[in-house]
């Protein structure tokens, strides 16, 4: 009585790490390369597992995986990349064109770059030749 107890016990331990161990692989998630670690990766670079490897991601959302400065939680800046991933570059920033008489016309000889308009008599209006 008591061994086959013991028996049954032992049995049921064997099962379990057979099921565990070599037996039935779980369900595989594919994973996207983090190379430089701002936690978007890159879908030219992807591993399939069961659970995520080291360096590895959920997502394939940086658009450069070179930069950590670059990804969707980046803010836009003004430099000719698209610094949000968002498929924009430099979106959201105009010229504005400095209007030092105030009559409402700008000079395309002074302007700047800016998401809105700089404080000072500025125009955004494009310049009437000066
Ligand atoms: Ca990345
Ligand atoms: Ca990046
Ligand atoms: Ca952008
Ligand atoms: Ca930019």
């Amino acid at each position: 009585m008591r061994n086959s107890f013991r028996f049954f016990i032992i049995a049921i331990a064997l099962v379990s790490a057979i099921a565990c161990g070599g037996g039935g692989s779980p369900a595989a998630n594919t994973y996207y390369l983090d190379a430089d670690g701002d936690t978007y990766g890159s879908a030219a670079n992807t591993t399939t597992a069961a659970s995520a490897p080291t360096g590895y991601v959920t997502n394939d959302d940086d658009c450069d995986d070179a930069n950590a400065t670059i990804n969707p939680s980046a803010t836009e800046i003004y430099d000719s990349v698209d610094n949000d991933c968002d498929g924009s570059t430099d979106e959201g920033f105009f010229t504005f064109y400095k209007d030092g008489d105030l009559d409402g016309y700008g000079d395309a000889a002074n302007t700047t770059v800016a998401a809105s308009a700089p404080s000072g008599a500025r125009s955004q209006s494009p310049t009437r030749a000066a």
